[in-house]
């Protein structure tokens, strides 16, 4: 992709550092720009994606959307829409949707990402599949070189049965790469996290640079026990990165 300059965030001073909560809203409000009356929307999860719901709801509000459908793509993001007011549908209703609008982990150079550390991956690629154009909304620190190469996990959502048999089989795969598997955890008790799906979530972890990640995604889809991993390659069509210096929209 091209690599376009950024432009200034609407009304902020120059010399005022925004916070990370308010680059989210910026880059957030600049995708719903793309929203318009009559649309079917995939709606994201996480903070970033939940400025974008607030926002689709309050035009709805305000009257300046119309007959919008909503497919949200966690449990959570649908409870958010309800309490705006926002129509909802699913997929089996809408197989093709206009525009999703998601936040996401890591973005690489070729806009390539990692999504799922909020753990509703699956859900995600399948409404984000199915859209005829996908918009990515990060803050810069989720831009990186390669995926995996901020340090933080790459999710893989799995099925609770054997579930220790199917981490280290992932973790095998990619031996070569230093992978780490760690089975999501949460509480004082470390209870797994279970997905809206009813599975369970392995971070892998990895020291070096996966090059072929089609190679990577055929490989963990191939391990029975594995549901979906959390690459989401070749999938977003349009990154707005809100930054410092402005937003910055990059089209594939
Ligand atoms: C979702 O929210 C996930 O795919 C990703 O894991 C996460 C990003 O969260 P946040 O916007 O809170 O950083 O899009």
């Amino acid at each position: 992709p091209a690599a376009p300059t950024p432009t200034p965030a609407p009304s902020q001073p120059s010399s005022v550092a925004l916070t990370q909560d308010e680059l989210k809203r910026v880059a957030a409000y600049k995708a719903v720009e793309f929203v318009e009356s009559g649309m079917v929307l995939g709606l994201g999860t996480g903070s970033t994606a939940k400025y974008a719901v607030d926002r689709i709801g309050e035009l709805i509000q305000q009257g300046k959307l119309h007959n919008i459908v909503g497919i949200p793509t966690s449990k959570k993001t649908h409870d958010q829409a309800i309490s705006l007011g926002i129509p909802l549908s699913d997929l089996d209703t809408h197989p093709v949707l206009d525009l999703a609008i998601d936040g996401a982990d890591e973005v690489d150079p070729c806009l390539n990402l990692v999504k799922g550390r909020g753990g509703s991956l699956l859900r995600e690629k399948m409404v984000e599949g199915a859209c005829r154009r996908f918009v990515v909304i990060v803050d810069e620190s989720k831009m990186v070189k390669w995926l995996g190469g901020s340090g933080l996990a790459m999710p893989v959502e799995i099925v609770p049965f054997c579930w220790k048999f199917t981490a280290e089989r992932l973790q095998g795969l990619f031996g070569e790469y230093g992978c780490v598997a760690k089975l999501r955890t949460f509480g004082e008790n470390c209870e797994p996290f279970v997905t809206d799906n009813a599975n369970y979530v392995v971070d892998l972890y990895f020291e070096k640079e996966i090059r072929d990640l089609k190679w990577a995604s055929d490989s963990i889809l191939r391990l029975a026990g594995v549901v979906e991993h959390g690459m989401f390659l070749d999938m977003a069509t349009t990154v707005i990165v809100a930054g410092e210096l402005g937003v910055t929209v990059i089209n594939k």
